[in-house]
């Protein structure tokens, strides 16, 4: 029996009254259920998917898989399901981690209050009675006291308005939408565009099956090599053994990520040493190697020796150098996200892949048969956009959310968005955005990241309860301030300087704000922590 059905059989007509709608069961949405159901709250999930898992629901392109280690990107709330669950590589591949989250939902029962297949069209504040109205795309409309988007930050996906977009007569995909059934290119000519993370992971993947496969490349990326590997059993074990240590060293780095990190300046090291450092970071992989100094984020200068560091390394990778030119990034390592690879630069080695540079000259548009650029037609059988997300803010904006006095978050947030802690918004009170605007979110480990917030809100509701409170808002001076705050802690770090999703700038239109909290995940628990410790300091309740 579906979650809908189960509802409709236990509840009254017009009886949909919740303590708490959440919507969204990816990672966030499936622990705050879990919370609230432990605290004996009446919640419900909304799930526009027919599946739990969030991102790694949707995103099924080949290759896809974790850039943070998988014994760290997983719940630490039950210990017992730490000590039961066995990832069995170092990046485990998304069927494993959709694998996880489908456990984790059937371990703890969660199915039951989940409604699949439903996308939330409006949640609205009533102020009279206090409560949400959340609108589900059938017309259904659930009340509650407390609304919480658990909507994640990459999962709106962006598709460029391509020109002739929909006259392609072959099949198109989206690496944030992959059908859920096998994708098989064996034999046909594919292009791919975009160069990002999504494209990074699948391009080597769609090249061992296509006949050719052309790459339209913006803007070079940075990508290290994962060095991915099977764990062993004594990994595990030792794993197993300290995970309450792992956990805890993680929490006190700044992604809320155990990597070794390095805070000498690596302009006081000789080039000798910095190329030693920056080629034993190589050798191990992953994100890791923008931790071998501590100001590569902060100094040009410093940033450059990276830089040119990965850029040595794809000249010696990439055999046709005017490739290899094309490959090398121009901007500082590290202001887009860094990207995390199998294989990538020597994909271009092979004689079926080839790569076009869309940088100067943008793709004049899609045709019946492919994809025009400066007037060259290039003939396809299928197309693929990596073309990214409508990052942080493009779930939330989708909904029609607005609090009091009609006012449309959408709205407020038209120059940016604005929020206390990324989990909070002036004038929508009992509203929680999990790994919200303003939060550390997508520059940490998600899932520490998640669970410091679902307990945030789940402690917070318990201390309403308690104190007999049954409205919370922040106030709009701790909000302004917070916003201050974010983007003064953003001017320091390089991150913010280029055209990023960090900043929105892949979404025309879109206002130019470092979204996420770039100060740490140790700093902003501290200051959750604070604000908790003196009663909810720069909220008003009521
Ligand atoms: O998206 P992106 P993504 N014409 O925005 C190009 C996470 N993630 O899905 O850079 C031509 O990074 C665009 O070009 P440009 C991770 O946080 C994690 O790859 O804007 N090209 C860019 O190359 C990541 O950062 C994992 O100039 C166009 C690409 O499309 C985030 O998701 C795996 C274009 C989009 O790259 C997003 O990654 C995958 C146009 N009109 C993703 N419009 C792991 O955990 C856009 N592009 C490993």
């Amino acid at each position: 029996m579906s979650g809908k059905d189960q509802i409709e059989k236990s509840s009254q007509p017009n009886s949909l009254n919740f303590d708490v709608v959440i919507v969204g069961a990816g990672f966030a949405g499936m622990y705050m259920l879990h919370r609230m159901r432990g605290m004996g709250l009446k919640a419900i999930v909304f799930e526009a998917g027919d599946g739990v898992g969030g991102t790694w629901y949707w995103n099924r392109y080949p290759g896809a898989r974790c850039d943070v280690e998988s014994v760290q990107y997983s719940y630490q709330f039950d210990k017992e399901l730490e000590q039961e669950w066995t990832w069995s590589e170092k990046y485990s591949p998304q069927p494993e981690i959709l694998k996880y989250a489908n456990h984790v939902a059937d371990r703890f029962n969660l199915r039951k209050d989940i409604v699949f297949n439903t996308r939330i069209e409006s949640a609205i504040y009533n102020e009279e009675k206090g409560e949400w109205g959340v609108v589900t795309g059938a017309g259904d409309t659930y009340q509650s006291d407390f609304c919480i988007f658990a909507t994640g930050c990459l999962s709106s996906f962006n598709l460029p308005s391509f020109e002739g977009i929909d006259s392609f007569v072959g099949p198109t995909y989206h690496t944030g939408e992959w059908p859920h059934e096998k994708v098989n290119f064996k034999g046909l000519r594919v292009g791919v565009i975009g160069t990002g993370s999504s494209a990074i992971q699948s391009i080597p993947e769609i090249a061992k099956q296509a006949k050719q496969l052309t790459v339209f490349q913006r803007t070079a990326n940075y990508t290290i090599p994962a060095k991915n590997a099977k764990l062993t059993p004594d990994y595990v074990k030792s794993i197993k053994q300290d995970y309450a240590g792992l956990r805890d060293r993680a929490s006190k780095k700044p992604a809320g990520y155990d990597i070794p990190l390095n805070s000498q300046s690596v302009l006081e090291v000789s080039q000798d040493e910095s190329t030693s450092e920056f080629k034993a970071r190589w050798e191990k992989g992953g994100t890791q190697f923008l931790g071998a100094y501590g100001d590569l984020l902060l100094k040009p200068e410093a940033n450059e020796k990276a830089a040119e560091f990965v850029k040595s390394m794809i000249r010696e990778t990439v055999n046709d150098p005017q490739v290899a030119e094309l490959l090398c990034p121009t901007n500082i390592i590290g202001c887009k996200r860094l990207c995390v690879d199998t294989d990538y630069y020597s994909t271009y080695n092979r004689p079926n892949v080839e790569l076009i540079d869309v940088s100067k000259i943008p793709i004049d548009r899609i045709t019946s048969s492919g994809v025009s650029h400066q007037e060259v037609d290039y003939q396809f059988d299928a197309i693929v956009f990596a073309t990214g997300f409508d990052a942080m803010t493009g779930a939330l904006s989708n909904i029609d959310i607005r609090g009091k006095n009609g006012q449309s978050l959408k709205e407020k947030w038209d120059g940016g968005p604005q929020t206390f802690l990324g989990l909070t918004t002036h004038g929508f009170p009992n509203m929680f955005t999990i790994t919200g605007p303003g939060s550390p979110s997508v520059l940490t480990n998600m899932l520490p990241s998640i669970e410091q917030h679902v307990n945030f809100i789940s402690d917070c509701i318990l201390y309403m309860k308690e104190n007999g409170h049954s409205k919370i808002e922040p106030d709009l001076s701790a909000e302004l301030n917070w916003g201050l705050h974010v983007n003064e802690v953003a001017d320091v770090s390089l991150r913010s300087t280029c055209a990023s999703w960090y900043v929105g700038a892949n979404v025309p239109g879109k206002p130019r704000v470092f979204t996420p909290y770039i100060g740490g995940f140790p700093r902003y628990v501290e200051r959750c922590k604070s604000v908790v410790d003196n009663e909810y300091e720069g909220f008003s309740l009521i």
